[in-house]
């Protein structure tokens, strides 16, 4: 090797066992992740599952949470010992997800590294997480996944340049051994795809008109985007954007936009003095929090909405292929699909079951439950998106927010809903609960509880219909006769114990019946879902720590 370039190591390691992703990525508490060699286990076995990425471009970016730095310092010598012929990573090593996921496709890379754990805290006392997206832009898929997961059960060395870091804070090229590094503006690209989407000029004029918004980007990677975009490029009054300064540990907040963690825009929108629209992203800028002047707006009926609405906006005139919705996702935006007659489809819980659907353009917007709507525009979630969705058919229809989702419900009938966590529980008691649940299924079809019977109950299995994947055991579904549905899995997001996630919903074709109080409307079925599962008994819990 040429003395003048940094050496490789080979630097000898010993399997860590806990290293499976979940949902989206490996997460860990900080402290794990800041262990001798446990980082670079898992990025050395994230290349050693991969083929033909040699002199290829790798995208590397993350949220800012503390430890990114040091970690995007690691990748960047790991990858270029591995063999990638140039990194691209953000200014700051700042990347939201979906711009990461943008700049995959726009660079044509092999593939990318993002550094997030998304909407859980952050700080030495936080969370971190790493995950690995396809040159697709979007998570890999479970089989890749897995194979990484193989990898670090027996990994015994990895590989890494000795050098000094890189320079992240100054856009322009570097070399690292045979590699070049490019740190690029982490907004410009994803801008650009904006302004190909949405009517700017429209959305534009009703902030000249007086249009209010009030958008909080929790001290996390969301504030440079939202800053560029609502306020330089839309003319929404300074102000617009709070919390737009990406702090390590989000100020010490959740940075997850829902009821609790951003009651304050809750609150805002319920008072005289609401803006138009208030509207939150989580960490990584993938989720969105979506609330007009006293109207909430589920994540749910954001997807249906938008999904009903697309045709209005610049980048989705010409209609929608098709829909898709994690099967926990109320199934409001199916009954949008049926009038559309287009095409809707059920997907396990996390994004990167939209891949394959997306990419066979079987799908063009696809949504969960837990803040997530995006479409074919990157292969992640999009919070900013979403929000710009929001503002341009705002601009287009000229109603307010909750005009237009009274006259959705009023169409299609509402879908009332709400998630019940309970977060941290003991992870036996957890999967005894789940263990007991599915020893149950075969016999509930028939049974009633009160007004409400059973018509069918199953744990989700999902049969990709592009690749012929299967993935069993997605959740646990019970069905009743009127139409209402019981969801129960376990989160693959946490980082201490275990969160039973319980999925409420009835469907309320009647516009007379569309004021009630959302809990009060699922009590019925609250009290039902505790009989079944016995939550009490298996986790010791009296009531759920998080209602969204
Ligand atoms: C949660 C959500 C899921 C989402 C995932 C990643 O997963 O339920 O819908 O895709 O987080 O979101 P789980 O397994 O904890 O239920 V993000 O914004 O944390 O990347
Ligand atoms: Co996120």
């Amino acid at each position: 090797m040429n003395a003048s370039f940094p050496q490789i190591q080979t630097v000898a390691t010993k399997p860590f066992a806990d290293q499976r992703p979940g949902t989206s990525g490996l997460r860990k508490k900080t402290t794990v992740f800041q262990q001798p060699h446990y980082l670079a286990n898992f990025v050395q076995s994230i290349f050693s599952s991969l083929e033909g990425f040699e002199g290829k471009k790798l995208v590397l970016g993350g949220d800012g949470r503390f430890f990114n730095r040091e970690a995007i310092q690691i990748v960047l010598k790991m990858a270029a010992a591995n063999g990638f012929g140039e990194i691209i990573v953000g200014r700051g090593g700042i990347l939201s997800t979906p711009a990461a996921s943008a700049v995959i496709r726009a660079e044509k890379a092999f593939g990318g590294i993002v550094l997030s754990a998304s909407h859980n805290p952050g700080g030495p006392d936080g969370d971190f997480g790493i995950k690995y997206n396809i040159s697709n832009g979007g998570p890999a898929p479970e089989k890749i996944t897995e194979a990484i997961f193989a990898h670090s059960e027996t990994i015994e060395s990895y590989k890494i340049i000795e050098a000094t870091n890189v320079d992240l804070d100054t856009p322009g090229e570097t070399q690292l051994g045979a590699a070049k590094v490019r740190v690029v503006d982490p907004v410009a690209i994803y801008l650009e795809l904006m302004e190909s989407l949405f009517d700017f000029e429209a959305i534009a004029a009703m902030f000249r008109d007086g249009f209010t918004l009030k958008f909080d980007a929790m001290s996390a990677v969301t504030g440079p985007y939202a800053k560029a975009i609502f306020e330089e490029r839309l003319g929404a009054g300074p102000g617009s954007v709070i919390n737009a300064e990406p702090l390590e540990d989000f100020g010490g907040h959740h940075p997850d936009p829902n009821l609790v963690h951003a009651k304050h825009l809750l609150d805002l929108a319920m008072s005289a003095q609401s803006p138009d629209l208030c509207a939150a992203s989580d960490g990584d800028g993938d989720r969105n929090l979506i609330i007009g002047r006293s109207q909430f707006v589920t994540p749910s009926d954001s997807l249906a909405i938008l999904a009903a609405n697309a045709h209005l906006v610049k980048g989705y005139r010409a209609g929608l292929a098709g829909v898709a919705r994690s099967m926990p996702t109320s199934r409001a935006a199916d009954l949008v699909a049926k009038k559309l007659g287009i095409g809707m489809y059920e997907t396990p819980t996390g994004w990167k079951f939209f891949g394959n659907l997306l990419d066979a353009g079987r799908v063009t917007i696809c949504g969960e439950e837990s803040a997530g709507a995006s479409s074919n525009h990157v292969r992640e979630k999009d919070g900013v998106w979403a929000v710009l969705m929001w503002l341009n058919i705002l601009a287009v229809r000229k109603q307010s927010v909750a005009d237009i989702v009274r006259l959705h419900w009023a169409e299609y009938g509402r879908n009332y809903y709400s998630r019940h966590d309970y977060e941290e529980v003991a992870s036996d008691g957890a999967n005894a609960l789940v263990a007991s649940l599915r020893e149950k299924l075969p016999g509930l079809a028939g049974t009633s509880f009160g007004a409400l019977k059973i018509e069918a109950a199953d744990d989700f299995a999902y049969n990709d219909p592009i690749d012929g994947s299967v993935s069993k055991q997605q959740g646990i579904r019970i069905l009743f006769t009127d139409g209402s549905r019981i969801v129960y899995r376990l989160s693959g997001t946490g980082t201490s114990g275990a969160t039973l996630r319980v999925y409420i919903e009835r469907y309320e074709p009647d516009p007379a019946k569309h004021d009630l109080e959302t809990q009060g409307a699922l009590a019925d079925l609250v009290a039902c879902a505790e009989k079944l599962a016995e939550i009490r008994h298996h986790t010791g819990r009296t009531e759920p720590s998080v209602i969204t």
